[in-house]
């Protein structure tokens, strides 16, 4: 396996609740990423710049734009990155950066798990939050600052992603990604099919006919009362130890170019559960 670089995203500028701009520092102190199996090293955590005077799309912009250089130099290393957030406004550096790597090797794929889509525009949300609409901008719809890093192209094609986990959202988002064709895997489905198989058809779908793949995790997918230290937390969620099980069916995919975990949010948090839980996902996914 590559050696997993790490990139903490200290930013919740894209978030209703900035808490979880402390997230990376915390899981970086209580070393939940330090496993000595998994060969893996902090490279840096960034922070929102001086455009965070200006406003919050102008700071994600720029810190998204450092981002995907960031993710994109890692790549080119031969290391694995695993994005560490902050609000999860983070993807669109993290899947730009991947997506300008791959160039013309292929399409990018991507496991979106989530207990909310994320596809939100400036035209549907109703609260305003940039972490509300990561997806909908990789897919090339919304702010054109956050769509037009790297290049102006769409990173990601609908038919290559797949939401899973999902149980709260709102009409508007819920419409766009339905017109586009994403395949939605929601609670009440996860529940009927298992966890092992729906996150299968998830790696699937994001497999086929792409160069490669990643993985977004918003710690807000687990069940708020086991880990409560989330900004935006949904009940009726996914047990640690069932999306742990799952995920072993990552381990040693080549295909498998980087991967996220956002949105922990240390003020929250009960006697460490959730930072916790963000190191027993990542050992589940990438160990052996
Ligand atoms: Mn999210």
């Amino acid at each position: 396996m590559h050696p997993v670089k790490l990139i903490g995203v200290a930013c919740g500028l894209g978030a209703p609740d900035h808490g979880c701009a402390d997230g990376p520092l915390f899981l970086r102190e209580l070393k939940v990423f330090q496993d000595g199996d998994i060969p893996a090293a902090w490279e840096d955590i960034l922070r929102p710049g001086p455009a965070s005077l200006e406003s919050p799309i102008a700071a994600i912009t720029e810190l998204c734009s450092r981002l995907a250089t960031h993710v994109q130099n890692v790549l080119e290393a031969d290391h694995f990155p695993l994005v560490v957030g902050g609000d999860h406004s983070c993807a669109i550096g993290t899947w730009s950066g991947v997506h300008q790597w791959l160039g013309t090797r292929g399409s990018l794929g991507l496991v979106w798990i989530d207990a909310h889509m994320d596809s939100h525009t400036f035209v549907t949300t109703p609260s305003g939050a940039l972490n509300g609409m990561p997806l909908a901008c990789l897919l090339g719809y919304g702010e054109q600052a956050l769509t037009a890093i790297g290049t102006t192209a769409p990173k990601l094609h609908p038919e290559h992603v797949c939401l899973l986990g999902v149980r709260s959202f709102e009409e508007g988002e819920a419409a766009l990604l339905k017109k586009l064709g994403v395949r939605v895997i929601g609670m009440e489905e996860i529940r009927k099919r298992g966890v092992p198989a729906t996150l299968a058809e998830a790696i699937t779908i994001a497999s086929n006919g792409t160069a490669g793949y990643g993985v977004s995790i918003d710690l807000d997918v687990l069940d708020p009362s086991e880990e409560p230290g989330v900004g935006s937390p949904a009940s009726g969620g996914l047990l640690c130890s069932e999306l742990e099980q799952a995920l072993h069916q990552l381990r040693d995919d080549p295909a498998m170019l980087a991967m996220e975990i956002v949105e922990y949010n240390p003020h929250h948090d009960r006697g460490q559960l959730t930072a916790k839980a963000a190191g027993a996902l990542f050992r589940a996914a990438l160990g052996r």
